[in-house]
């Protein structure tokens, strides 16, 4: 399904391997949100490298965005003919998740030639579903044990994990931040398993959660990749809880009606932490001892700098 039309320029400087990227604007995007508009931004990507991505500024309540900004990806020349350009164009929303209106691919990046001099682009922008599941999948295990007040988290094992490293591959770890009411209160991590997409953990996360406080907290989930250079980048999130949901709430229902028993589930990876109804429980001290407050996680995924 046709979404708008995205304008763009590529200049490719062979001297310094270097190819600019230009997003100059959009046309025609539908309207994702109740006031009858948009509020786009794009990301870029020059696949199979996920890391290396950009982002424009959001434009609020248009459109008919105005981006006019230059981006650029260091590529040798022969590298060039691999990688896929991407651009992915989203609604921003402050409340919930970001909603993908529209991806633009270019497969064949020198097909207009050799982007030796700015070569300007018109390309329709396309709907895609895929972003469901292009993620992966995350196998986690619930086992909740009331007199004790002691939850037990298995991370299981992930499949079809995207690629982070230039190299094709990831080397991915999970963490696990138990929060309330917007609070982090406590976090674990798993190992991490190296230049893998599909890796297996069977590792069991142990949580003090005494059974009056059960409705109160929630997990926020992250696939992580791990680079010993540079920053480690979410590759995918989930949550469960309460305050969810979908799967999420559903599966810690299943682990309340089952003590003692654990209950596996497979989660489909999200490019952002799903919006959660916190907000809407009262104010006040929280029972758990965490301080309350209105700040609210960034729906806007974060890069996990340093691994420690
Ligand atoms: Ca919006
Ligand atoms: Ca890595």
């Amino acid at each position: 399904m046709l979404c708008g039309k995205l304008f763009f320029s590529l200049r490719f400087d062979h001297e310094l391997e270097n190819l600019a990227v230009n997003i100059i604007r959009a046309e025609d995007l539908p309207a994702k949100d109740f006031s009858g508009t948009s509020d786009p931004y794009v990301k870029i990507y020059l696949l199979p490298d996920r890391k290396h991505k950009y982002q424009t500024k959001v434009h609020r309540k248009t459109l008919t965005p105005e981006f006019n900004e230059m981006f650029s990806f260091s590529v040798p020349y022969k590298e060039i003919q691999s990688r896929t350009l991407q651009f992915n164009i989203y609604d921003f929303d402050r409340f919930s998740r970001h909603d993908l209106i529209g991806a633009v691919v270019i497969k064949d990046i020198l097909s207009e030639g050799s982007l030796a001099v700015e070569t300007f682009f018109v390309r329709d922008i396309l709907s895609t579903n895929q972003e469901k599941f292009d993620l992966g999948e995350l196998m986690l295990s619930l086992c909740y044990l009331p007199t004790a007040g002691r939850l037990t988290l298995t991370i299981v094992k992930a499949r079809n994990l995207k690629a982070m490293d230039i190299n094709g591959s990831s080397d991915p770890y999970v963490k696990i931040s138990m929060m309330c009411q917007g609070k982090r209160i406590k976090k674990k991590k798993t190992s991490v398993k190296r230049n893998t997409l599909h890796p297996v953990y069977n590792e069991a996360l142990v949580f003090d959660v005494p059974q009056e406080n059960v409705d109160d907290v929630y997990l926020i989930i992250k696939v992580i990749d791990y680079d010993r250079i540079g920053s480690n980048e979410v590759m995918g999130c989930c949550a469960l809880g309460p305050q969810f949901v979908g799967i999420g709430r559903d599966h810690w229902f299943e682990m309340l009606e089952n003590p003692r028993k654990p209950v596996a589930q497979w989660y489909p990876l999200q490019e952002h932490v799903p919006c959660c109804s916190y907000e809407s429980i009262l104010e006040g001290k929280c029972r758990f001892g965490c301080t309350t407050g209105r700040s609210r996680q960034s729906t806007i995924d974060s890069n996990e700098s340093g691994f420690g």
